[in-house]
């Protein structure tokens, strides 16, 4: 089926006792047995539910996945796979990843003795340089958060499986409408669905995605082992979500082209990271790789910019009004952020200067509002400076 009917259809069908055509909140712990193992195929919540079943069957087929597990927040996808390791292994990273994803790796895995390194995913003789004898997962956030640099994920794939490592893609940025990894020879794709996969800003949740059985099998035995399940309600808000997704997206991609030229014009921006830029070094690879159901090319909804400096951010954030100052992204309504202050205020200075995080960042998360009210209330932020 193509993406759009899947969106809608994929994971769901008329529910059998009453024919409700929408997908019902099984809010439930447990499920009756008539006798010790004979059930219907659900036996206590945590280990299964039929709204987070439809809800992962929904996602795996927009990620051309076979098999997905869903979580209560990214940080718990992310953790879920983490544990598919064990200690003294490795992983490379993404030096410019959410600040959430390196602080997990930092300050809490590095206690149960798994290695952790980052590199410049973009640049694949940094990531051969970089790779050890223990490296089994290279962990690669493309666009990055929130500099928005992109990483050659068939590139990448390849020298994972010639070096028998796991590629896993935090797909959070694009969603799988405007990129699927797993096309591209990942081996696991994950999300933070509280953001454009939901797209309302009222849910926190995860989704981890894998074509391969193995990989599935341990999956699915950690979600239940370690627990960290999304609610049947949650399933639910995001299931209804999914099928907006491709009209969010390509509104809000649509009206991200506009602003990003805007704000690229302004004398008072000293950069603007934005893949669909003609000037943003992977233009060419942003367009190859970052692709519509249907084949055309799609740079997302998410904009940084720097200004002079802090101070410059703080007076260009008095004049905001539509945007609401927020962490998170993706959701219908356009958020701005501050990320050394917020999102990534966890990377230690020492390294967001390494990779270029600079204090006068501004990120921009464009919802579907209309775009000349949107403008607008950027054209009032620059006035300020
Ligand atoms: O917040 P949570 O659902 O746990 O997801 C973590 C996460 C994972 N990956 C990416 C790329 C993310 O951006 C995030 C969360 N990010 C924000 C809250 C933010 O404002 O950037």
């Amino acid at each position: 089926m193509g993406f759009m009917t899947d969106a809608i259809h994929a994971g769901q069908h008329p529910e059998e006792t009453t024919g409700a055509v929408i997908t019902p909140i099984f809010q439930t712990a447990t499920y009756a047995q008539a006798a010790p193992g004979e059930h219907k195929g659900y036996e206590y919540g945590r280990t299964g539910n039929p709204t987070r079943h439809a809800l992962e069957r929904n996602l795996a087929a927009l990620e051309r996945g076979k098999f997905a597990y869903a979580f209560s927040s990214g940080m718990a996808a992310t953790s879920t796979v983490a544990q598919l390791l064990k200690a003294g292994d490795h992983v490379l990273c993404t030096a410019n990843v959410y600040g959430g994803t390196a602080r997990y790796f930092r300050q809490v895995m590095a206690h149960f003795n798994l290695q952790f390194s980052t590199v410049d995913t973009s640049n694949l003789d940094s990531v051969k340089q970089a790779w050890r004898n223990e490296t089994k997962l290279l962990f690669v956030e493309t666009p990055s958060n929130p500099l928005m640099i992109l990483s050659d994920l068939a590139a990448l794939a390849q020298l994972c499986k010639e070096r028998g490592a796991l590629l896993v893609v935090d797909n959070t940025f694009l969603s799988p409408y405007f990129q699927r990894p797993l096309e591209l020879g990942a081996d696991i794709v994950l999300h933070s669905t509280t953001k454009f996969i939901n797209g309302h800003s009222d849910v926190v949740g995860g989704i981890v995605i894998t074509n391969r059985a193995e990989v599935a099998e341990r999956l699915a035995f950690l979600q239940n082992a370690v627990g960290a399940v999304p609610s049947p309600f949650d399933c639910w808000l995001i299931l209804r979500s999914t099928k907006t997704l491709p009209l969010r997206m390509r509104q809000s991609n649509e009206i991200a082209q506009v602003l990003a030229r805007f704000l690229f014009e302004s004398k008072k921006v000293q950069h603007v990271y934005y893949p669909g830029l003609p000037n943003h070094p992977q233009h060419e690879l942003a367009k190859r790789q970052q692709l519509d159901p249907y084949g055309k090319p799609g740079f997302g909804g998410m904009i940084s910019f720097n200004l002079a400096d802090f101070d410059t951010a703080k007076r260009f954030l008095k004049g905001i009004k539509l945007f609401t100052l927020a962490e998170s992204l993706g959701g219908v309504e356009s958020l701005i952020c501050h990320p050394t202050s917020m999102t990534h205020a966890s990377v230690p200075a020492e390294e967001r200067k390494r990779i270029g995080l600079s204090d006068g960042l501004v990120r921009l998360s464009v919802g579907v509002e209309d775009k000349e009210d949107l403008l607008e209330d950027l054209a009032h932020g620059l006035a300020m400076i």
